[in-house]
């Protein structure tokens, strides 16, 4: 058994005026489903076993480049952070794991684990960090960090992934995710295809690192911090590293890494039909990489994200991509936002698991437009939420996680130990 940091009567409390409904909401959605010919005990299943990791980054309030206002009891470190990310565990019963950022993350790597533990958490992938400067650090990486013009920059860049690889073989990772900042800001700054091809050496030296067993993801981003060329700009220069760096190297999709009308769904398609997509880094987004919550804008898009996923699941024998949430919370009370987000996550999955893939099958090859169109539709507009709770009761989360962490006062509780963070000017100002 491991520690509960979240009272787990005050979710069986809040459950209790609850439960009466969900059960009849679950029954008349289980009759309307049926109808369908869909058994709804099949698809709770199916969810139950399904989960999305916590980064640790998203337990703290992120800020903009313009100002950071922290909301209270802030985790001062790691150890708080794996707390919040238990409590998100706990209500929600689907994020059982965490994502590390290195340096940001770095602590002893026994207590790290004993930690999770006792916390009944595990480690997703490992993050490196080559796009800002740590302290102390020999090289900068203001032109670059893995493509940068100079050897002992790039070594160093190297250096530092093969020790994130190190840090994740100690707590029982299994996956290195890659993201650099690296690029130019005026055109002519930087020779393209040179510097791809360092980054490609780089990278090899890294891939070499790499235990049997684990995989290295590859993030793709259209821009910033590089304004005017990324070197990791977009899937097709994804793709290439992929199949450049061997078997244990994936692309990896944040889905605020596009331009706004991209059809990222489209995308995944093509990384699956060619055996290179990683995983996920979900977020949403209406502008650029604006790390909102997930599903806040666009639900229809993640949906058809899934709707990809799932038809993948059903033909793949052997496809299990990785997901993650990546936002950044400015707003919102970040344990908040992340156990909507994951709900979310899921909730996008349950809806695809819905579809009719005969019958769409069927319109595709009749090129009934319409009909192929409203089956996805279909599916989409059925109200899972039923399934979604039943899922965490059974499992001994709450029915309404923001409902049972509010009248808990988790928060409040939390800031009397943890002290109040002053706000500040974010990196422009
Ligand atoms: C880059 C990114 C990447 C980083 C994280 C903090 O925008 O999505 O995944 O590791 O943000
Ligand atoms: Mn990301
Ligand atoms: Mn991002």
């Amino acid at each position: 058994m491991h520690e509960s940091i979240f009272d787990q009567s005050s979710i069986e409390k809040d459950n209790a005026a609850r439960e009466a409904t969900l059960r009849r909401d679950y029954e008349t959605l289980g009759e309307r489903l049926d109808r369908a010919g869909v058994a709804i005990d099949e698809i709770k299943q199916k969810v139950a076993a399904f989960t999305v990791a916590i980064p640790s980054w998203g337990v703290g309030t992120g800020g903009t480049r313009f100002a950071r206002f922290p909301g209270v009891g802030e985790p001062r470190d790691i150890f708080d952070k794996l707390e919040d990310c238990a409590v998100i565990n706990q209500l929600t019963q689907a994020t059982p794991s965490v994502s590390l950022h290195i340096p940001w993350d770095k602590a002893n790597p026994n207590r790290l684990r004993e930690t999770a533990d006792r916390l009944g958490l595990g480690f997703d992938a490992m993050n490196s960090n080559t796009f800002s400067d740590a302290q102390g650090q020999a090289h900068s990486y203001k032109f670059g960090s893995l493509s940068h013009t100079d050897a002992a920059t790039r070594r160093q860049a190297v250096e530092h992934n093969i020790e994130c690889i190190e840090i994740g073989k100690a707590i029982g990772s299994k996956a290195l995710t890659v993201w650099i900042g690296d690029g130019s800001n005026f055109p002519g700054q930087a020779h393209f295809t040179r510097q791809f091809e360092r980054y490609l050496e780089a990278m090899k030296e890294v891939y070499k690192a790499l235990p049997d067993d684990w995989r290295i993801f590859t993030e793709h981003k259209m821009y910033e911090p590089a304004f005017y060329s990324t070197v990791v700009q977009d899937w097709g220069t994804n793709y290439l590293i992929s199949k450049e760096l061997g078997d244990k190297a994936y692309c990896l999709v944040d889905l605020g890494h596009h331009a706004p009308n991209v059809n990222i769904e489209m995308i995944v398609a093509r990384l699956i039909q060619f055996g290179k997509l990683g995983g996920f880094h979900f977020n949403d987004s209406k502008y650029g990489d604006d790390d909102l919550d997930t599903g806040a804008i666009d639900p229809y898009r993640l949906f058809l994200v899934f709707n990809e996923l799932v038809d993948a699941e059903l033909n793949l024998p052997d496809f299990h991509p990785a997901h993650m949430l990546d936002q950044s919370h400015n707003v919102t009370d970040p344990i908040e936002s992340l156990m909507v987000s994951a709900a979310e996550v899921l909730r996008a999955y349950t809806s695809a698991l819905l579809v009719d893939r005969k019958a769409l099958d069927g319109y595709q090859q009749a090129n009934d437009a319409l009909m192929a169109t409203l089956s996805l539709k279909t599916a989409f507009r059925t109200d899972v939420e039923p399934i979604l709770a039943m899922v965490r009761l059974e499992k001994g989360g709450a029915i309404d996680p923001v409902g049972a962490y509010r009248a808990s006062g988790y928060r409040q509780k939390v800031a009397e130990i943890r002290p109040a963070v002053a706000g500040g000017s974010g990196g422009i100002v």
